[in-house]
């Protein structure tokens, strides 16, 4: 019998496998059944669209049918490795739907990653392809896959989505359109096997490559859209990088596929664009990560935007939304709020779109399945009181058993049991939703007194000159740790000092070895490649001396 699943892969328990199935979680179906069975039935609803494209079910379907017959002349097949680093554009959805087809796996790369993580990430899933673009916001992607291609040996064959036709591309690199061919007989896909690897959100070091199977990522895709209450009028617009779990399928993309609504996108996230595609298009949905959800609230609040009445639920995740944000951007852009807490390991936490105001507003929401598991440990693994402070590990018919051939991370991020350990922080309230407070990491411990970052960024953001606020602990010779708030002013021309800011958390009643012991003031937060607040490159900044104030 064929292998069916690579070998580097940690499967769910047999049992466990089995009992998926009889939930009826694991359906059998693959993304490729997925396409087929829409584009059968709703031929010419328009399945993506974009600035320069407009694609339905039926054209969606063709195109991926003979991109997957072109790739396999190619000799990529079942189990292949393939990075796509693509930026939103239509053909994204159909590269991934031809992959999926022939059973080679997508990496998904973002369009911010560079040498220092594309090299360790072919190199660890010993890719033999590389999908990219070309020139891209001023920066030449197929020069960049040319040198990954140069220092990966198992990486052959560089393809290049590209607009211009009179782009001169490098030498090792082709034309996608060199393979559209006229669609030919595909090989059978398995939904137990893995559909891509997925990269994991991780603050330090090279990310981790995360296998995800059609049969588990189907079903979150499913619970997601039924969560979201998506159908066939849903416009979901995908402004955060789709190659990134959350606006990939937390309902995301595959969830608006899922319903046969449509998918938008554009090529960035910023109001201006973002505003006028969701009036272009209709949009009623869509996800951003707390820092750019800041933005479209100051904007709306500005008055005079496009027209957003299509708009009915913005949902924020990817890092916490603090509730001074959380408040603010119902009214602001007309639209039910939906905080998602999730990770590209698996385990997704919504609130719902009938919630109370209060869950909305103050927390991260709850599992999206009744299958999930979920405790809350103390630091030797014992589970904590409920309601009690801890760190979240879980199990769960989409959460992965193990990263990508990788058994030194696995030793640390999984239990001998399977259970997955997040990393997160979280207090579970009475109603069933999770409160995160953090990142086990993102508190300081002041000389033995552990100070929550988040916690004390409420304080600063409650202050009427601080726009946005983050708290990262710093070494420090006699405490161990202090605490160095960063903050954005609100007006560039009255700056808070630290003894402006020091006195204004005092008044608020805050214990006095809370106090930041040091205030940053800056024009903009560094970020990660999906537009999350990056503290690691912050905590970077201090050490480095940058901002040594
Ligand atoms: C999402 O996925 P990743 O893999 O980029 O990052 C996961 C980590 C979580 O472990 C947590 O530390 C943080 O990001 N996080 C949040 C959060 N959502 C994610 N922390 C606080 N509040 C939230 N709402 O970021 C991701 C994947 C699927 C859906 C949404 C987000």
């Amino acid at each position: 019998m064929a292998l069916t699943v690579p070998p580097s892969f940690t499967p769910w328990p047999s049992e466990e496998a089995r009992r998926y199935r009889e939930l009826g979680c694991w359906t059998g179906e693959t993304f490729g059944d997925l396409l087929d069975a829409r584009a059968a039935a709703i031929p010419e609803a328009v399945a993506v669209v974009d600035d320069a494209h407009r694609w339905t079910y039926a054209e969606l379907d063709h195109r991926s049918r003979s991109l997957a017959t072109g790739l396999a002349r190619l000799g990529i097949g079942r189990h292949d490795r393939v990075l796509v680093q693509l930026p939103n554009r239509a053909e994204f959805v159909e590269v991934i739907f031809a992959l999926f087809r022939l059973g080679a796996l997508p990496v998904f790369c973002l369009p911010a990653h560079r040498q220092a993580e594309l090299v360790p990430i072919a190199t660890a899933s010993a890719a033999t392809a590389m999908i990219t673009t070309g020139v891209h916001q001023r920066f030449d992607y197929a020069a960049l896959a040319d040198s990954i291609r140069a220092q990966s040996p198992t990486l052959r064959h560089v393809l290049v989505v590209a607009d211009d036709p009179e782009q001169r591309l490098p030498q090792s690199a082709r034309r996608i359109d060199e393979f559209r061919d006229e669609p030919g007989e595909l090989p059978p896909v398995d939904a137990s096997d893995v559909a891509f690897l997925q990269l994991s959100g991780g603050s330090t070091g090279i990310p981790k490559l995360i296998p995800r199977t059609h049969d588990d990522y189907l079903y979150s895709v499913r619970r997601s859209a039924e969560i979201c209450e998506l159908d066939s009028d849903t416009v979901y617009l995908a402004t955060l990088p789709i190659a990134h779990n959350f606006p990939m399928s937390s309902p995301g993309i595959l969830g608006a596929l899922w319903a046969g609504g449509t998918v938008a996108m554009t090529p960035d996230p910023t109001p201006a664009t973002a505003f006028s595609a969701i009036e272009k298009f209709g949009v009623t949905i869509t996800g951003l990560v707390p820092p750019l959800a800041r933005l479209w609230v100051e904007r709306a609040e500005a008055g005079s935007t496009p027209d957003l009445s299509t708009l009915r639920v913005v949902q924020v995740g990817g890092a916490r939304c603090q509730e001074e944000l959380a408040r603010r951007i119902g009214p602001a852009l007309g639209v039910t709020l939906q905080q998602v807490f999730g990770m590209a390991e698996g385990l997704v936490c919504y609130t719902r779109l009938d919630d109370p105001i209060d869950a909305v507003i103050a927390t991260q929401g709850r599992p999206m399945s009744e299958h999930d598991r979920l405790e809350v440990v103390d630091d030797d693994g014992a589970e904590v009181p409920p309601g009690g402070d801890g760190n979240l590990i879980t199990q769960g018919p989409y959460t992965i058993r193990g990263y990508y051939d990788n058994p030194e991370a696995n030793a640390r991020s999984f239990t001998a049991e399977g259970w997955y350990r997040t990393g997160d922080m979280v207090r579970v309230r009475p109603d069933g939703n999770l409160v995160v407070l953090g990142r086990a990491g993102d508190w300081v411990n002041r000389g033995g007194e552990k100070v929550s970052a988040e916690e004390l960024e409420e304080h600063l953001l409650a202050h009427p000159g601080i726009r946005d606020a983050v708290v990262v602990g710093t070494p420090d010779r006699i405490l161990g740790q202090r605490i160095s708030a960063f903050v954005q002013a609100a007006d560039p021309e009255h700056q808070p000092t630290l003894a402006t800011v020091r006195a204004f958390v005092r008044e608020r009643g805050v214990a006095a070895w809370k106090m930041p012991d040091s205030v940053v003031v800056v024009d903009r937060f560094p970020e990660t490649g999906v537009g999350k607040t990056s503290r690691k490159e912050l905590r970077q900044l201090l050490a480095e001396g940058t901002h040594a104030k």
